[in-house]
């Protein structure tokens, strides 16, 4: 079991209270169960891995009869592949493949409730008993036999973790390297708003296993394909700035996608790139799908709420003040244009 050893700190950072009771249903409801159903959002991401595969940990300290099956939509994104435990990830169509498929009696769902796991959620109809396992304010309207629900968590890993030292169950670094990189993941390296002295006290612990944090976080979380980089030099090579740098856009042509044998994720944040730029106060980054059929992200360091930009570009358009996108039906100069003309009518207004 793992004791703390900086004296205090536990009292200082427990579990909530209601957390505390959630997690004793879950002991109860692992005590009649035969056989669970782990799941997670339909997109896999770093905390949604480290979460199951954290889930599927509690279960085996509290009840080691118990088969746990962990079956998600998609299937584990590469670059996750190297933690232990996520080769026993099934996707859907693993699952579906199966000739002997085992029924359940409880159902647990990570990082979002049941309606975000996709094709799993059929899965859950027949599963009487439910947990939910979550940090999402936006969550979920089911309703759950435990509700493991903490809003304060920087994400799902941190709470799997607290849930493993309240069971005195030990974490090991083939653990803790998954629950590690769901940490930084969610938290962008401790960096987010939800990042708080209980996220570095679980770090902490799960650097004190002995992982190599470093080269695993840079393996999981930073490096790029290739064909990643292609992308990022076409968006770097078509950035202009405008308003006095305050304005950065950037695009992918067709052309430009066209050359680059890129996959599906590969684009994912590049985004910030533009961001991180000095003076900025709001970036746009325009992916040509189709001739006039574009796709607009937009970031901003709080001046432009580009949630209503982006609604007013596009009434489908929308997200949040600093991080928001939408469709629109043009060329990628006119977009610029149009895309400038708004911002600079904020920035005067
Ligand atoms: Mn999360």
């Amino acid at each position: 079991m793992l004791k703390p050893q900086v004296p205090g700190v536990l009292e200082s950072f427990p579990l909530l209270s209601e957390i505390k009771q959630e997690a004793r249903k879950l002991k109860d409801l692992l005590a009649q169960s035969k056989s669970v159903l782990i799941s997670s959002t339909l997109t896999s991401d770093g905390d949604s891995i480290g979460a199951q595969i954290g889930m599927a940990s509690i279960i085996r300290g509290i009840s080691p009869s118990v088969q746990t099956w962990i079956v998600d939509e998609s299937p584990v994104p590469e670059r996750y592949k190297f933690l232990k435990g996520t080769d026993k990830i099934l996707s859907i169509s693993d699952w579906k493949a199966l000739k002997e498929k085992p029924s359940f009696d409880l159902g647990i769902t990570c990082d979002g409730g049941i309606e975000r796991t996709g094709e799993v959620s059929p899965l859950f109809d027949s599963i009487t008993r439910t947990v939910l396992v979550d940090h999402h304010a936006i969550g979920s309207k089911k309703t759950y036999n435990s509700r493991l629900l903490d809003l304060e968590v920087s994400s799902t890993c941190e709470l799997v973790y607290l849930l493993h030292e309240y069971f005195g169950i030990e974490v090991l670094a083939d653990l803790a390297e998954a629950l590690y990189i769901g940490i930084v993941f969610d938290t962008g390296f401790f960096k987010h708003s939800l990042t708080k002295p209980r996220t570095h006290y679980v770090a902490a612990r799960l650097i004190a296993t002995g992982i190599d944090f470093s080269r695993i976080s840079d393996r999981a979380i930073l490096e790029r394909s290739w064909e990643a980089q292609l992308l990022l030099k076409a968006m770097v090579g078509n950035m202009t700035r405008e308003l006095e740098g305050k304005v950065l856009i950037s695009h992918w042509s067709q052309s430009d996608l066209k050359q680059i044998n890129f996959k599906d994720g590969d684009q994912e944040g590049m985004i910030n790139q533009l961001y991180y730029t000095e003076f900025s106060q709001v970036v746009a980054l325009i992916t040509e799908k189709a001739k006039k059929d574009l796709k607009v992200s937009f970031r901003s360091k709080g001046q432009v709420n580009v949630a209503e930009l982006a609604r007013s570009l596009d009434p489908e358009g929308g997200g949040h003040v600093r991080a928001a996108g939408c469709s629109l039906s043009l060329s990628i100069e006119e977009a610029r244009s149009l895309i400038i003309e708004k911002i600079t009518a904020v920035l005067r207004a």
